[in-house]
């Protein structure tokens, strides 16, 4: 055991030091990071470039650097570059968007919708050189072929996901969370195990040259804030 380890209650813990900055530097950093995510938008608009593969694995790792239930890290990341797997997933997104759009929506979900732009169409999901389909694990399977639960699932995956949002967008590339609806068929085409459930599909790429978003603004502090 290393000098710095301690037992509690029979299992290592090791001396960890948080990073710390004097408060001036505090402000600076936090105002400038607030700067530049928020100037973060979902993107429908890619381009078709390409982008080494280790730039999006050091996304994923990033994500998969989220806090979980028991830490069980109870997600896992499906980086999709191929054209026909692709192909086959517009094909089938677009199938259950259609039937969302026509008649599981109902008026006042399409009314809420509207000033978005989005409809049935999802070309970027053949044009970005990436789909990330994220899954949930509500449960491991060991070696005795027994159920094992994970904890807080919705929570981690959750989290998992804000922080591989804001790592594309560190790396200048732009993504869209996307949630078709029922999301089955991705476990299908991807032939996922079967204690996997999708839980997010994000498109990731540059963005195409010109780009449009709709004119739609974040809530001021004081609708989102309460300070007791
Ligand atoms: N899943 C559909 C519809 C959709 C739903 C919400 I809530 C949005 O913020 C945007 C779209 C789609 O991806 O088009």
């Amino acid at each position: 055991m290393t000098k710095d380890a301690i037992l509690i209650d029979g299992f290592k813990h090791f001396s960890h030091t948080p990073e710390q900055f004097p408060e001036n530097e505090i402000l600076e950093k936090t105002a400038a990071y607030l700067k530049f995510m928020d100037k973060r938008r979902s993107i429908r608009h890619f381009s078709d470039k390409l982008v080494p593969l280790e730039i999006l694995e050091n996304i994923i790792k990033t994500a998969s650097t989220a806090p979980s239930g028991a830490n069980k890290q109870p997600w896992t990341f499906c980086l999709i570059q191929s054209p026909k797997i692709k192909h086959k997933i517009r094909e089938a997104a677009e199938a259950e968007e259609e039937k969302s759009y026509a008649k599981r929506m109902n008026e006042s979900w399409l009314k809420d919708l509207a000033p978005l732009g989005t409809n049935a169409d999802k070309p970027f999901l053949e044009t970005a050189p990436y789909l990330i389909v994220v899954f949930k694990k509500p449960y491991e399977i060991d070696k005795n072929g027994e159920k094992r639960q994970n904890y807080y699932v919705n929570e981690s995956v959750g989290m998992a996901c804000g922080l591989l949002i804001a790592a594309i967008h560190n790396a200048g590339l732009v993504t869209l969370t996307h949630t078709p609806s029922p999301m089955r068929f991705l476990e299908q085409i991807l032939e996922r195990p079967s204690n996997e459930r999708a839980f997010l599909l994000l498109p990731v790429g540059y963005p195409a040259k010109e780009v449009y978003v709709p004119g739609i603004l974040r809530k001021p502090l004081e609708k989102i804030y309460k300070l007791y």
